[in-house]
């Protein structure tokens, strides 16, 4: 068993999951236990706030909602736990995602959303991961790890271009 708490990746519908299966293999790949669920604010109302106030006592520790259009899937959810819950705002739809993203981040104070960017679910399983290292060293370290191979990627292909560059 693991040493982290689980996250909750959760979305309004099957529709979303090619989206939101970026925040799984980000999860999967830090070794981040999670579980993955269809819940809706408006379409099963009563599992999702079910799912939100017993998601602690379950072993979770941070909630993603992914949702489109009149997006309420994350702030059902923030409030129905104290957990921190991370929106992933869904493009699609008549108005390409602006409502999704309007309806996720404009929370009332009290209730915060911390809200991704349109489609961001990897990002979110980032911020996720963020969230549990505060207390875990050895995920901290991981995420070091990680942010050092991305600027050591970089730094590759910056001398690749600048070398190209040259030879035009
Ligand atoms: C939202 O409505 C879902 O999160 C999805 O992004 C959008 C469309 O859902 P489907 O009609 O494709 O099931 O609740």
């Amino acid at each position: 068993m693991s040493e982290y708490k689980k996250v909750a990746v959760i979305m309004g519908s099957d529709s979303d999951w090619g989206v939101v299966k970026g925040a799984c293999a980000v999860l999967k790949e830090f070794g981040v236990p999670y579980e993955a669920h269809i819940l809706s604010a408006h379409r099963t109302p009563e599992a999702a706030a079910a799912f939100a106030k017993g998601a602690r006592a379950a072993g979770f520790g941070v909630i993603l909602c992914a949702a489109g259009m009149a997006a309420h899937l994350a702030g059902a959810f923030a409030a129905n736990t104290t957990l921190p819950v991370i929106g992933i705002p869904m493009k699609g739809g008549a108005l390409d995602g602006l409502d999704a993203l309007l309806a996720t981040v404009q929370m009332p104070s009290g209730f915060p959303v911390a809200t991704v960017a349109l489609n961001g679910a990897k990002n979110a399983a980032y911020l996720a991961i963020a969230i549990l290292a505060i207390h875990d060293e050895g995920l901290a370290v991981r995420l070091e790890a990680f942010r050092a191979e991305t600027a050591a990627a970089i730094a590759q292909k910056d001398a690749a271009i600048a070398a190209e560059a040259q030879a035009l």
